[in-house]
């Protein structure tokens, strides 16, 4: 047998491993105004290959991180998420008070609700995004 079968299994291998593009919107993006803090929530549709949200700024508002939020013997806890959330290929994922968020610390100034603030996402693969979020208060 000539070594023709060979490459050819190579060149199908190579094209099978090439990841599409990602291409993720942001929808329904809320910002809670809490005293001395915000939470951010929307929804991350991506109708293209594989990606990964790796951070948000707030630079105008306060810091922001990615947090969690869990259930442990009946106590809400939060913690920070390492290595960002992952976007699957042709998949949603929806931010919650009760899941993922993003928590805006160390606020430069009180968030007013009815304005709307600036928040950029930062993605492993797709370029970044900025959205303006409306503000609104707790309920
Ligand atoms: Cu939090």
């Amino acid at each position: 047998m000539k070594p023709a079968f060979p490459l050819i299994a190579v060149a199908l291998l190579t094209a099978c491993s090439a990841e599409p593009a990602p291409l993720v919107t942001v929808s329904e993006a809320r910002m809670i105004a809490l005293p001395t803090s915000a939470a951010v929530y929307f929804t991350l549709a991506n109708s293209g290959g594989r990606d990964r949200l790796l951070s948000v700024r707030t630079a105008e508002v306060g810091t922001a991180s990615l947090h969690e939020t869990s259930m442990n013997g009946g106590v809400m806890r939060m913690r920070a998420i390492d290595g960002g959330i992952e976007i699957p290929a042709r998949g949603q994922v929806r931010l919650s008070p009760n899941g993922q968020h993003v928590m805006i610390q160390n606020l430069a100034a009180p968030l007013a609700p009815g304005s709307s603030a600036r928040v950029t996402l930062r993605f492993e693969r797709q370029d970044d995004v900025t959205i303006a979020v409306p503000v609104s208060g707790p309920r």
